[in-house]
């Protein structure tokens, strides 16, 4: 190939890559507090999120499933106290700083957080620089079984 089509071929592939969207699909367990996206996302970035699958909230509980949009009840004890119960949620998490605790060596991780609501289907601007997590609007996660497929789709600007 002369070196201009070269030219023409490596300004093709540069422009497909920018343009082509990202498109990212999260198991998220509903015994886990936050599943980590591995997505470090932009403040005022616009992520597109659809959601599918059933979970139970409580083992031996005829009542305690639910899809991404969650049961149609609050509790005063979960993540988004404003939200239904179940509900698909997500957390943008900024790290602050690191310290090591002089006793255990453990690492502790100071961040910055900001949760906010998915459900079913939603487009959403990150509220925050960070790290993406994904979670259920429930603080008992331990009892709960089954899973949500989450679709995370970005465009490139
Ligand atoms: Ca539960």
């Amino acid at each position: 190939m002369e070196r201009g089509g070269v030219l023409l071929a490596l300004s093709f592939i540069f422009l497909t890559f920018f343009i082509q969207e990202t498109r990212v699909v999260v198991a998220v367990p509903a015994q886990v507090a936050w599943t980590d996206t591995g997505l470090e996302v932009e403040e005022g970035e616009a992520l597109i999120f659809e959601a599918s699958g059933t979970i139970s909230l409580q083992a031996g509980n005829p009542e305690g499933f639910c899809d991404p949009e969650g049961l149609d009840l609050k509790t005063a004890q979960q993540p988004l106290i404003e939200e239904k119960l179940g509900m698909l949620i997500g957390k943008v998490a900024r790290l602050l700083s690191t310290e090591i605790d002089p006793e255990t060596k453990e690492i502790k991780r100071l961040e910055e957080e900001r949760l906010f609501p998915i459900g079913r289907t939603r487009e959403i601007e990150m509220p925050l620089s960070g790290r993406l997590y994904l979670g259920i609007n429930e603080n008992v996660v331990e009892d709960n079984s089954g899973e949500f497929l989450v679709v995370i789709r970005k465009f490139r600007k």
